[in-house]
């Protein structure tokens, strides 16, 4: 059985092949700062995006039909892992990524909902051990579903926190069992609509509390996945807890829990939160907290997330700068959480916006490595920064000057020389690796 059957293997013919199914920069095994592009890169599907996912608007209805629509329920979400691992196989991707909601339907109670996702888990693992492809992250939905509404930790009704403990528990069973690498957290309904009623001191202690829970529960069962944190200031709630990576961290510093967490940084969650990707990428490579990546892009001309499949080089090149100067992702990856727009209304449009996502961070990989080995940006900060490498500069940032002496040397010192920061001339250049590496 195939459920693509217009699509083979997709192979790396080159940058001048004309077949729009084929790569024509990821280049899996060629090697690109000394790891292959594939180790390098570490590409995922996003279950939710690719296969349950069908092209609904808040204003219009599903524009995708996919072949595994025929069916409902527990046929559909078995029908679903077949596809997928095809797709997996024939994208060659190393890693994919769920919500257990996506994997398995709910059923009427909590026990008929994880007797479900016992199912599918047993299924995918099966398929798993012929499959090259490797589970990045799993994660819980505690945002679809109505007893949500006020929240899933941080909801005013302690029967909600208790349902959603006991969906994190099942997850962290289900990323033992599938070998997953990471376990994210997105609290898309963690927040508030309006301060009037709400708690926040309780809000954000539940939870601290929560995620310690969380903490002990993973060492109790044996898991070693990271755990992640993936803000987004707004959307579903009018203001997210973890609005962007500055404040998940204080947040998790303010509750003794930052040595259990990294940040799984979205670009497009960047964007609405008035960052760049590269912005929150940088914040957390010099925290020593960059886990891993939602690798897509949003539109500036819409005010949401958007999540399109990541296309602008200029993006994914400063985005593998940062990850290169990171030392690679660790266990994290380039998870694509992004969908073809709902007018790509056909199968192959799937691995076409897949294609077109590998390729932008290939080519963003090689352009990066030519920067850093060229030291462009480096060379231009140890000239801007110049000041601090001698003198009065040395002795701030080597503990050894305070306001008495600053100020002796603000006396001394009549003439302050600025100098240009250049920014059109680094753009010129950045342009000459975007186009000739
Ligand atoms: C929502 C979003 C989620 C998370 C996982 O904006 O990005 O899909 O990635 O829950
Ligand atoms: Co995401």
């Amino acid at each position: 059985m195939t459920y693509f059957a217009n699509v083979t293997k997709i192979a790396y013919e080159g940058a001048k092949s004309k077949n729009p199914l084929a790569f024509k920069y990821y280049n899996p095994e060629e090697i690109v700062a000394g790891k292959t592009m594939e180790e390098q890169l570490r590409f995922s599907v996003a279950y939710w995006h690719t296969f349950t996912a069908e092209g609904a608007d808040p204003f219009g209805a599903a524009t995708m039909t996919r072949p595994w629509d025929q069916y409902t329920g527990m046929d559909k979400a078995k029908v679903r892992v077949e596809a997928a691992f095809e797709l997996f196989e024939k994208l060659n991707v190393p890693f994919f990524a769920f919500h257990d909601r996506d994997i398995a339907p709910e059923g009427s109670t909590l026990q008929e909902t994880n007797k479900n996702l016992d199912t599918m888990v047993t299924m995918i693992k099966e398929y798993m051990k012929t499959s090259k492809t490797k589970l990045l992250w799993n994660t819980a939905n505690l945002f679809s579903h109505p007893r949500f509404v006020h929240g899933a930790a941080t909801s005013c009704n302690a029967d909600v926190f208790a349902y959603s403990a006991a969906q994190v528990k099942k997850g962290l069973e289900v990323g033992k069992e599938l070998g997953a690498e990471n376990y994210v957290f997105w609290g898309g309904r963690e927040g508030y609509e309006t301060l009037l009623n709400t708690d926040l001191q309780l809000e954000l202690d539940n939870l601290a509390k929560f995620f310690h829970m969380a903490v002990a529960y993973a060492k109790e069962i044996g898991f070693t996945g990271q755990f992640l944190i993936e803000p987004k200031p707004k959307e579903p709630t009018k203001h997210q807890y973890d609005f962007d990576a500055a404040a998940a961290v204080a947040f998790l510093e303010r509750y003794g829990l930052l040595e259990h967490f990294k940040m799984n940084i979205e670009a497009n969650h960047a964007t609405l939160a008035g960052h760049n990707f590269q912005h929150e990428l940088r914040w957390c490579r010099i925290n020593g907290i960059l886990g891993s990546v939602d690798a897509n892009q949003g539109d500036l001309l819409l005010g949401w997330d958007t999540d399109e499949f990541p296309t602008d080089m200029y993006e994914t090149t400063l985005a593998m700068y940062e990850i290169l100067k990171n030392g690679g992702l660790g266990k994290g990856g380039l998870n694509f959480d992004a969908k073809p727009r709902r007018g790509s209304i056909d199968t192959d449009d799937l691995f076409y916006a897949h294609i077109a996502g590998m390729d932008s961070f290939a080519r963003g990989l090689k352009v990066a490595q030519k920067l850093i080995e060229d030291r462009v940006f480096e060379d231009v900060l140890a000239d801007r920064y110049h000041s601090f490498t001698e003198g009065i500069g040395l002795a701030i940032v080597s503990g050894n000057a305070d306001f008495h002496t600053l100020e002796k040397y603000a006396m001394e010192n009549q003439r302050i020389n600025n100098q240009s920061g250049r920014q059109e001339k680094i753009k010129s250049i950045l342009n000459q690796y975007l186009l000739e590496v």
